[in-house]
């Protein structure tokens, strides 16, 4: 944005364009980017840097205008009116946001799907209204099984719909979110109201919501049964993709970096979906010696938490870093994901270059 310009008298496309400058893209149409490496470096990923991952190009809907219809199993079904939403208090929650195709790239053999690296993935402090706050305004009827809730975006008749399980649907942090960092919600992010659906991988956190439909009978919709499961191809009833499985991510230092021969500080930062991180640890060059890492913060179900690890006596050469995240229920990041045939959930330890010298 040049000096003077104010972002309000930008046209949508020049909006468009300045949010796009930050990000690493993956595809033009429709957009799909990453995270820069360097923004996930900080405990709150800026929005600008925020990575964007959308089936079909963005919807523009009015702020002042949009509604969302509230019906299927409920005994008042009615229209929400977004601008009177956002008049109320909101709910605000850090959570990371990590696509389920994230680290795809390094599935072997290669799965089909966007080739997302390690940069799917971003923190934002988000606010909104607990779903279960409206449900409980539309009176959830008994029998109720899966909350179905639609996207804006689509192609012909299919739009991105997607079903939560009912438990998930009423947990307290489930929201419909209209700001993200502090700010009204972004046309990319899903402006002006999306679903966050904390600890599961994105594909849950449906942007754009037009619709919200209390179901009896489990959804079949494409991007129920089609996408987001695990299909292992062993003969074995494939399973939806929910929860993000635990990992950990090195920020410092960087991919390729030179560092100078001593102690060196290695950062990074570890997540588990709907869980807390118990434990990080570094491994310094092959092999299997695991060192303890500290945790920077108190872990919360959901959110990443900031690790480092003092390495002491850094020789020059090249070297390499490998970090391992536990969760409070036993989990441990493998040095292989499980692999399937859409490239879901890789978790795997991810080996980092550094030059010393
Ligand atoms: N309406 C709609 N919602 C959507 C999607 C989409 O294509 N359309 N993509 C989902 C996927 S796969 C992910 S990973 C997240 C990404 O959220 P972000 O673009 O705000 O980072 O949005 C989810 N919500
Ligand atoms: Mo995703």
């Amino acid at each position: 944005m040049g000096p003077g310009v104010e972002w309000e008298q930008l046209s949508s496309k020049d909006r468009q364009a300045d949010e796009r400058q930050e990000l690493v893209t993956v595809k033009h149409e429709p957009f799909n980017a990453e995270t820069p490496p360097a923004a996930l470096a900080s405990a709150r990923t800026p929005t600008a840097s925020f990575f964007v991952r959308s089936n079909y190009a963005e919807p523009e809907l009015s702020r002042a205008t949009h509604t969302v219809a509230v019906e299927g199993a409920v005994a008042h079904p009615f229209t929400l009116k977004v601008a009177e939403l956002a008049r109320g208090p909101l709910r605000t929650l850090p959570v990371t946001l990590e696509c389920a195709g994230n680290g795809r790239t390094s599935m072997t053999p290669l799965p089909v799907g966007e080739p997302w690296q390690q940069g799917a993935l971003g923190t934002a402090v988000w606010g909104g209204v607990p779903l279960a706050q409206v449900l409980q305004q539309a009176g959830v009827k008994p029998g109720a099984v899966e909350l179905l809730v639609e996207g804006a975006d689509g192609e012909g008749s299919r739009r991105f719909a997607r079903a939560l399980p009912m438990a998930k649907a009423l947990h307290p942090d489930t929201l419909l979110a209209l700001e993200m960092n502090g700010a009204p919600l972004t046309r990319a992010h899903g402006a002006p109201v999306r679903l966050l659906v904390p600890g599961w991988y994105g594909m849950a956190s449906v942007k754009w919501v037009t619709r919200l439909e209390v179901l009896t009978r489990p959804f079949e919709g494409y991007y129920q049964r089609e996408r987001y499961i695990y299909d292992t191809q062993d003969g074995a009833p494939a399973e939806p993709v929910t929860r993000m499985q635990v990992k950990s991510l090195i920020t410092s230092p960087a991919e390729g970096a030179r560092v100078a021969p001593g102690p060196v500080v290695v950062q990074g930062m570890a997540w588990s979906g709907e869980r807390r991180v118990v434990r990080v640890e570094v491994a310094v060059n092959g092999g299997d010696s695991w060192q303890a890492a500290t945790l920077l913060e108190t872990p919360r179900p959901s959110a990443w938490v900031r690790w480092a690890f003092t390495w002491e006596g850094a020789k020059a050469g090249r070297h390499t870093l490998r970090a391992r995240a536990t969760d409070e229920a036993g989990d441990t990041q493998p040095e292989r994901a499980p692999w399937n045939r859409l490239g879901y959930g890789n978790n795997a330890v991810q080996v980092r270059v550094v030059e010393v010298g």
